[in-house]
């Protein structure tokens, strides 16, 4: 059975933070998306399809992208993406408490909707604190985000 997992998210930019969840959720499935969707609680900086390339070019920098798919949905729910691509599980990374209770009703929805289970990855402490809105912050304030995101994300921030 091929197993496929779905890790969701704004990255808006993508983080180190992201980039532990995705290598470390591509090393327990067969196949893993890592899907761009627009959260309408958040006000965007990058474009979605500029998210996607960042997210590519960080995965390929790194390089443990073999079994990883890099996509966008915007079209109706996170678990129809799922039923289209035959993904059973969802994968979040879990900082706080205040991500639990988030991600929860999230979770158990999913689940009633369409069967798709999430599972939850505990942080590397070392980016526990790191978010996107973070790196945000920093960037448009001047500062340096090179401890916060992969390089490539870190370059096209300085220079837009
Ligand atoms: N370390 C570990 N994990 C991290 C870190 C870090 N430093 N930073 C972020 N994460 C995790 C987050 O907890 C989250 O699981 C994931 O990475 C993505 O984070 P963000 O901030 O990029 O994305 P969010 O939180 O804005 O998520 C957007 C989603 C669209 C994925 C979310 O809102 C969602 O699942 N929506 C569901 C839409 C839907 O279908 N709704 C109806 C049924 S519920």
């Amino acid at each position: 059975m091929n197993r496929i997992a779905v890790v969701p998210g704004s990255f808006d930019p993508v983080t180190l933070g992201h980039l532990d969840v995705i290598e470390r959720a591509a090393g327990l499935f067969d196949e893993l998306h890592v899907l761009v969707v627009h959260n309408p609680d958040k006000s965007a900086l990058l474009p979605i399809a500029q998210r996607v390339s960042l997210i590519e070019q960080s995965i390929a920098q790194a390089g443990f992208g073999g079994n990883i798919v890099v996509a966008s949905w915007s079209v109706g729910l996170l678990v129809d993406y799922c039923t289209d691509v035959g993904a059973s599980v969802l994968v979040k990374g879990i900082r706080s408490q205040v991500d639990v209770a988030y991600e929860t009703p999230m979770a158990i929805v999913n689940r009633n909707l369409a069967g798709v289970e999430t599972i939850f990855l505990l942080p590397d402490p070392a980016n526990a604190h790191v978010s996107s809105s973070l790196v945000r912050q920093v960037a448009h304030l001047g500062g340096d985000v090179r401890p916060y995101v992969p390089a490539v994300v870190a370059d096209f921030l300085q220079e837009s």
